[in-house]
């Protein structure tokens, strides 16, 4: 049995577990403005948990391709007072920062897992997650910064190099004496279309390395090029798709806005595929 072990609490990953976002910013792609307001953001942290979510992530600067970063001090001001409120609510919360600083404080209030896109880019990331044994989710992106990445979406195989990044970052972390990662392959960070397709086509291959598998492809542009829906905010089917796709191949964690429509689809899902799943990848 595969649990996360989040500080007080454990979340089994026998089934596929939902991470709500919370975005605390006011540009980020598909939400940005909408919960800037603690107050707001508690909010939305209520109705993620009644809806389902399982975590619950906070960020407070949009990683959006081509988006700017955001001063330490600035960041800290939008997510630290959420956390500490949703603290309360009884559900994990992550922390989605790229900066030690802001992490170091989250984890000091009490948060239960660090999400880095830039896959421990940062040294002082993995001390934190080794000193607070929180587990980290480590995220492959090209270059760890959001302003550029795009000039790197080239690959020979996408599939090998990132599940390569991914298994050589998460022997470092562990090294270290991080007590646990979970892998994400970083949708849309740096890749276009098809190496995204590709990635969610041969998840498997990530999946088979042994760690959990995470996956966020929530409102993605390349979901909006597939399904021709402009607005993200509306492309709520074509990401619980995709997202029911990552499942079937073994992600454990799925990062997304819309917690309604993903438990149920999930529950469906579940429900059929769950026993011959594990069935299956018991006798691998
Ligand atoms: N995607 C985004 C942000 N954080 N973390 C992980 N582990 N995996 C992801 O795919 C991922 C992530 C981008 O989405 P969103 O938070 O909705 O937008 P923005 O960066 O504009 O705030």
């Amino acid at each position: 049995m595969t649990q996360l072990a989040l500080r007080e609490h454990r979340l089994s990953l026998d089934r596929p577990r939902i991470m709500g976002i919370l975005n605390v910013t006011p540009d980020s792609f598909s939400d940005g403005g909408r919960y800037l307001r603690v107050e707001a953001a508690v909010a939305r942290a209520r109705a993620l948990i009644e809806e389902g979510a399982d975590i619950i992530d906070v960020g407070g600067e949009s990683t959006r391709p081509g988006a700017e970063p955001v001063p330490v001090e600035e960041e800290k001001r939008r997510v630290l007072p959420v956390i500490e409120a949703i603290l309360e609510l009884g559900v994990p919360v992550s922390i989605d920062t790229r900066k030690p600083e802001v992490a170091a404080e989250a984890l000091a209030l009490g948060a239960h897992l660090i999400n880095d896109v830039t896959g421990l880019a940062h040294p002082e990331m993995t001390a934190l997650a080794v000193r607070y044994q929180v587990p980290v989710v480590i995220m492959h992106m090209p270059v760890p910064d959001p302003r550029t990445m795009m000039d790197h979406a080239r690959y020979l195989d996408v599939v090998a190099e990132v599940r390569a990044f991914l298994l050589s970052r998460a022997r470092q972390a562990l090294r270290a004496g991080v007590p646990q990662v979970v892998l994400d392959p970083g949708i849309g960070f740096g890749k276009k279309r098809h190496h995204n397709l590709l990635l969610l086509r041969h998840l498997d291959r990530i999946a088979s390395l042994g760690f959990p598998v995470l996956v966020g492809a929530s409102r993605k542009r390349t979901i909006g090029e597939l399904t021709g829906v402009e607005a993200p905010a509306e492309r709520v089917f074509g990401s619980v798709a995709a997202h029911l796709a990552a499942a079937r191949r073994g992600a454990r964690i799925l990062r997304v806005h819309d917690v309604r429509a993903h438990r149920e689809a999930l529950d469906v899902f579940w429900a059929i595929e769950g026993e011959t799943w594990v069935a299956s990848s018991s006798k691998a």
